[in-house]
């Protein structure tokens, strides 16, 4: 009986998500780098289970720290002690979570066709993964989806090709939802699909683009990580991978491209959520990007899409050199920000990665501009920290609206100067 018990409570802990009942996020402000180095040494001490969701960089620079109930009174007795400032960012966790899933579970009617689907809420990885079955179905002459790989656990991965003909025309690619967790990029990835077929023919713009280039969206970049995400826990970032002798599951798929791969700015610790992997491309999900892209060749610009702190971001992110294109690259990205404010006020900083967040090794953006392709970007959507990783669902069709804005910018830049 006793054993009966002991194996149904370890049964209910396995299926049970994750839950975050009493974690709080703290915003740190740092004022020297002393106070950086403390805070560093917060992040090497592993029992803490610390979740940085905005790590530290330079003095003045918010750090952001999802602390669990537990560490809570170590971590800021720890702050307090070496007079380094914060504030409470989110009381708790879980009653944002819940929140999230109540307003998710309001909808729950299964869409039959994309103008009955609902943009304004979260969605699961089979709902997604239907919505382009009906757009491709829908759109036959415009759109189709192509598998350019399986994730790690077996999940097809798709990127949806927007093109009115032609044989390997020069190609924009956007890629979303890489990191799981950042849920306000995948909903976006949607509504920019949806968005492309709705303007095609009726906007002279995007119209005029389509004559010329094609546009690849791979929405759920990684799979496994989406799935965890709403299975088991929501603030899963990394891949799904096993790493032999740890214990430790999944790499960072942000570190884990062939551009300074394990170089400073990534972690050789398979526990740590920035964690390159054992080698470059090791994670499926990154090296069916790589073939595909390298396979394809017309690639011209390519936007990676991250979330959140309100950045429009320019290799590179392992060093400090400047890119060869940082001038062009720069102004762009400001003519790019300052389209999107247009719409609602939001603000964005942009320059390289490396000198506006910090320094990060094997990103994406850095491989797709040593490629050769020029119109490397990077965004880091809503919010700079109120909800963080929880933006709610009121924001994504106003997240994506806007964002789409600062695309169209960066789309009309590369048919003009095609190279
Ligand atoms: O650390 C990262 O990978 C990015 N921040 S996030 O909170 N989305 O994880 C910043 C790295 C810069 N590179 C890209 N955003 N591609
Ligand atoms: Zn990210």
């Amino acid at each position: 009986m006793r054993a009966l018990l002991v194996l149904s409570t370890l049964l209910v802990a396995a299926v049970a998500k994750d839950d975050f009942v009493g974690h709080q996020v703290l915003r740190v402000f740092t004022v020297d780098e002393v106070q950086v180095q403390k805070v560093k040494e917060l992040e090497e001490l592993e029992h803490l289970q610390l979740d940085f969701w905005r790590g530290p960089t330079q003095p003045g620079m918010p750090i952001d720290i999802r602390v669990p109930f537990l560490s809570l009174q170590s971590v800021k007795v720890f702050l307090e002690s070496h007079g380094i400032k914060y504030f409470t960012m989110i009381e708790d966790v879980q009653s944002l979570l819940d929140e999230e899933e109540e307003q998710m579970f309001a909808f729950q009617a299964r869409a039959r066709s994309t103008d009955a689907f609902n943009y304004a809420t979260y969605h699961t990885l089979e709902e997604i993964y239907d919505f382009m079955d009906l757009l491709v179905a829908e759109n036959p002459n415009l759109v189709s989806k192509i598998q350019i790989g399986s994730s790690y656990e077996g999940r097809p991965i798709y990127v949806l090709k927007f093109s009115t003909g032609g044989t390997n025309r020069p190609a924009f690619w956007i890629d979303t939802g890489i990191h799981s967790r950042e849920w306000v990029t995948q909903a976006s990835g949607v509504w920019f699909a949806k968005k492309i077929v709705e303007d095609y023919g009726k906007e002279a713009g995007l119209t005029a683009f389509l004559d010329k280039l094609d546009i690849f969206l791979e929405i759920v970049t990684n799979p496994d990580g989406f799935a965890f995400t709403h299975s088991k826990n929501r603030l899963w970032r990394k891949t799904r991978s096993v790493t032999p002798g740890s214990s430790c599951v999944g790499v960072d798929p942000n570190r884990n491209w062939d551009a300074g791969f394990g170089l400073a700015g990534a972690s050789n610790s398979p526990c740590s959520e920035t964690y390159h992997g054992q080698y470059a491309n090791s994670e499926v999900e990154v090296k069916s990007i790589v073939d595909f892209v390298k396979a394809h060749g017309n690639i011209k610009a390519f936007v990676s899409i991250h979330s959140y702190s309100q950045l429009l971001l320019y290799p590179f992110g392992y060093k400090t050199d400047p890119a060869r294109d940082q001038s062009e690259l720069h102004q762009l990205a400001k003519a790019a920000v300052t389209a999107l404010s247009s719409l609602y006020g939001t603000k964005y900083k942009y320059g390289s990665i490396i000198s506006t967040i910090y320094r990060a090794s094997g990103g994406t953006i850095d491989w797709a501009y040593e490629q050769g392709i020029k119109y490397a970007f990077t965004f880091e959507l809503r919010d700079t920290g109120f909800y963080g990783f929880l933006l709610p669902a009121s924001q994504i069709v106003p997240t994506a609206t806007e964002t789409w804005l600062a695309l169209q910018v960066i789309m009309e830049h590369t048919q003009n100067n095609l190279y």
